[in-house]
């Protein structure tokens, strides 16, 4: 094989450099492949190595990671995931997402484990890959096309099994929060990794691949697939979860009073019923999901404008309660708008809303009033455009707020730059901890915390919250991003972490404890910290802090009505986590931390930027 080992990985990098249009591939050894597993922990360390420290996020310079890891692709629950990471231009630090595509699995069976993009092309492009068959070519036709429109023409001219990334207009047009999407429906890459691909000239890749993705068993991996699929399919909770999928959190979020709604004021919404999953099981039409997935949970409505778009619940609660908007069709109009621009709908709905509340404190001079649909639907294509205002809400709220100022950073929803996704605060403390601390900026997806939290201990202050959050980062953020897995079969079905050792052992021959992927993960998470040291060149505590709306504007509405966060319990929360994480009282990770983890060479660089306590 690969390398220097056998079996799992292809051992092979992708790499296509757009000024020069030089294609090459890289092999890699097992050392790299052991201590980053894929995906997420790929990503980070090519960053890290390769990018000149300080550089424009949308320059030539910056690169694009599109990274899968040793499971993605193979005969086992849920495997048809990919990262997309770079260095944001929305924050400035270190930038990931994750998508479900057939993509993911074409890379793997064209014999690669991830590509590395750089450089600019002269005119827009895509890159067509089918094996050790490689190459650029001109996207003159397919520029400024949705991304729906996009794949379909790829799809026509390339076959209609391949797997297709591609970016919208709010890509092309650099809209900060533009991402990646794939099978009309599937989104990634929040911190406008679309933005990246759009400073490219790359409107989009296509990917065949005709090999078979070697592992140590075959026969292992298949008996143990099918034990999995048969497992996911026998557990309590599996036809609600066909049913709903994510869509089931509205009802949840309501119940508990976490609903994002009026730009983060409030906790409820007086139509969530409206917007449900029950409301949703009216207008569903049909059903889509990622490959290799038996829980396939992209619930397909027809919208108000009688097109198809799938729903999820960050986009309805974030384009729905968050902006006032109670009724379920309009919701998916924009929805599918933001879907085929190729903007992210939680940050999208994050601006909407931030746009209102400027509108309603006669701080801008456009009357946006809340549930106004139709100057919703406007705002989402003048942000595309980057028309009028929507020049500057393409930049994001934090942007937005330096510009408008007057108090409106206390309600602009973000951490370092990233907009909050779709959970309130107010009653959350070790959710708020989550988003604060989170390695991309205010997303749930390294630490949904919330749901223990609310059913646990909602209103303690203790280690044992900063303990969970960390744990919960170690597994979503640190194994399931590099294993390059999705993680809704554990989260939803409790689907348990062994089965993923039992795949690992399969596929690559290698036995891993959990205790090895709690290592790898917390490698992967002190050079994504150091990347950030490296790029803001600095740190201070308050970066992970969140927003101030929920220490200050107590909920007006519900049963919590009154409440909100407090800052000594929260710094105390935060201190506690400092200290499980290993990383003195800024936040800057100590330098037996880094030793411990390997990463003795990030230590020289971080010298020069910031005191490294021992
Ligand atoms: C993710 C974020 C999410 S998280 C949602 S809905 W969610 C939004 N989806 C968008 C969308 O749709 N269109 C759009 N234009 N923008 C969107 N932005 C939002 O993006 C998604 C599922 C979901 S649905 C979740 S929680 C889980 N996320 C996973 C993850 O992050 N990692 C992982 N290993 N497994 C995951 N499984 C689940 O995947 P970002 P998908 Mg997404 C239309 O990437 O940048 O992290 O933002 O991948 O294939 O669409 O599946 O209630
Ligand atoms: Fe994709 Fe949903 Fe299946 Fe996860 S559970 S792989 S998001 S279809």
């Amino acid at each position: 094989m690969n390398g220097d080992f056998m079996f799992g990985w292809n051992g092979k990098i992708l790499r296509v450099n757009l000024s020069s249009n030089k294609i090459s591939t890289q092999k890699f050894n097992s050392e790299f492949a052991l201590s980053f597993l894929g995906g997420r922990g790929f990503a980070v360390k090519i960053l890290w190595d390769e990018l000149t420290p300080g550089i424009d996020p949308l320059s030539p310079e910056n690169k694009l990671v599109l990274a899968t890891g040793p499971l993605t692709g193979l005969p086992i629950p849920s495997s048809g995931k990919i990262v997309a990471a770079s260095k944001s231009p929305l924050t400035g630090g270190y930038g990931d997402g994750n998508l479900g595509s057939i993509a993911a699995v074409e890379l793997r069976k064209a014999g690669y484990d991830a590509i590395v993009i750089d450089g600019k092309a002269e005119k827009p492009c895509y890159i067509n890959i089918e094996d050790d068959f490689v190459e650029v070519v001109s996207a003159d036709d397919l520029w400024g096309l949705t991304t729906f429109e996009c794949e379909k023409k790829l799809k026509q001219k390339h076959g209609k099994n391949i797997g297709v990334l591609t970016i919208g207009p709010a890509g092309e047009n650099l809209v900060k929060y533009a991402n990646i999407l794939s099978q009309e429906g599937r989104a990634g890459g929040r911190p406008g990794i679309g933005a990246v691909m759009g400073s490219k000239k790359l409107k989009a890749i296509a990917i065949r691949g005709n090999k078979d993705i070697s592992v140590a068993s075959a026969d292992d991996l298949k008996k143990l697939g099918a034990d999995g699929y048969t497992s996911i399919k026998s557990r309590e909770g599996y036809d609600f979860w066909r049913r709903q999928g994510t869509m089931m959190t509205i009802e949840w979020s309501q119940e508990n009073s976490v609903l994002p709604t009026y730009n983060f004021r409030e906790g409820v919404f007086d139509y969530a019923k409206n917007i449900d999953g029950y409301s949703m099981e009216k207008i569903k039409i049909s059903q889509r999901g990622c490959p290799y997935c038996n829980m396939i949970c992209g619930n397909v409505v027809r919208d108000f404008e009688d097109r198809q778009v799938e729903l999820d619940y960050e986009n309805v609660a974030m384009l729905g309660s968050n902006i006032g908007v109670g009724d379920l069709n309009l919701v998916s109009t924009l929805n599918r708008l933001a879907d085929e621009y190729g903007v992210d709908t939680i940050s999208v709905g994050n601006v909407i809303g931030f746009a209102m509340e400027a509108s309603e404190r006669k701080l801008i001079s456009e009357r946006v009033e809340w549930g106004d649909y139709k100057a919703a639907r406007e705002l989402i294509i003048k942000i595309v455009n980057r028309e009028d205002i929507g020049d500057l809400l393409a930049e994001g709220v934090k942007k937005a707020s330096e510009k408008i100022g007057v108090e409106s950073y206390e309600w602009a929803m973000h951490v370092k730059g990233l907009e909050v996704s779709a959970y309130n605060c107010h009653t959350a403390i070790a959710m708020a901890l989550a988003y604060a601390t989170s390695p991309i900026g205010a997303h749930h997806k390294d630490s949904w915390v919330i749901s223990w939290e609310v059913k646990t201990d909602r209103f303690g202050v203790n280690r044992s919250k900063a303990e969970k959050v960390v744990e919960l980062q170690r597994i979503r953020g640190g194994i399931f991003e590099s294993l390059t897995l999705c993680r809704l079969p554990w989260i939803e079905l409790g689907f348990e972490l062994e089965w993923y050792l039992k795949y690992l052992k399969a596929a690559t021959g290698v036995t891993f404890t959990m205790d090895d992927l709690y290592v790898i993960a917390d490698r992967i998470y002190n050079l994504i910290r150091a990347f950030w040291i490296r790029e803001i060149g600095g740190w201070r505590r308050e970066m992970d802090w969140p927003p101030q709306r929920w220490f200050n504007n107590p909920l007006t509405k519900g049963p919590f009505k009154g409440q909100k966060l407090d800052r000594d319990s929260y710094s105390k929360l935060l201190s506690w986590y400092y200290e499980v994480r290993g990383w003195d009282e800024n936040g800057i990770p100590r330098k037996t931390t880094l030793k411990q983890l390997g990463l003795d060479y990030t230590i020289e660089k971080l010298e020069k930027i910031v005191n490294l306590t021992p």
